[in-house]
């Protein structure tokens, strides 16, 4: 499954809050050769995995920014309830099969990041996905509460974007091409307040 492919009409999702605002600057490609991340490799690196297909309009941020990022991916529903076998064979098969991170989204009851972090010893990012009731609250406690050695690196509610960008800075810890584009990014998001601030000051 890839991006676009998920039905993301059932379930009751609210509209996700954690989106960035238009306007958020995007990573800008000026990469050299020679990184892991220019291109020639399509190899997944990161999975984004989510509970159900009704969790693709949070989690498709994820995929627009390692997109952005240049950074090669894998998409599937994994349900921590309704395939549990399927959850521990992708948790425990994750990191041989070459990737380096898992974001995981999930809503209410959301145990899929933490259960994935239980057999793996991969990074998790877990991204609290709003539901229509309780406003993604109970998402982001189910996720963020993990007991004491097994960590879930958990985003804002519906902040799937920020997950991808954690999970770039991870890949960027032995990557300098991949750094860069943050530093570019980063160069990017202080270009955005200066002009905010000059056009406030605009009468
Ligand atoms: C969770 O149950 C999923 O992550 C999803 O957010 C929620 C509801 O799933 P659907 O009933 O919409 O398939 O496991």
């Amino acid at each position: 499954m890839r991006p676009g492919d998920p039905d993301t009409t059932s379930g009751d999702r609210c509209e996700p809050s954690g989106a960035e605002v238009s306007g958020t600057p995007r990573a800008v490609d000026s990469t050299p050769t020679g990184s892991l991340y220019d291109g020639s490799v399509s190899t997944p690196v990161v999975a984004v995995v989510m509970g159900s297909d009704s969790d693709w309009n949070v989690m498709a941020e994820a995929a627009v920014a390692l997109d952005e990022f240049g950074v090669p991916y894998e998409v599937e529903i994994v349900s921590a309830h309704r395939t549990p076998r399927r959850m521990i064979e992708f948790g425990s098969e994750a990191a041989g099969r070459g990737l380096r991170a898992i974001i995981a989204g999930a809503g209410g009851a959301a145990h899929l990041p933490g259960m994935l972090a239980s057999v793996t010893t991969l990074p998790v990012i877990g991204v609290p996905v709003p539901l229509k009731s309780l406003d993604g609250l109970d998402s982001l406690l189910s996720i963020v509460q993990m007991p004491a050695g097994i960590p879930v690196a958990t985003v804002a509610i519906g902040n799937a974007r920020n997950a991808a960008i954690l999970a770039v800075r991870m890949l960027a810890t032995t990557d300098p091409v991949l750094r860069g584009r943050l530093e570019e990014f980063a160069a990017g998001l202080e270009r955005l307040v200066a002009e905010k601030n000059a056009s406030l000051r605009t009468p």
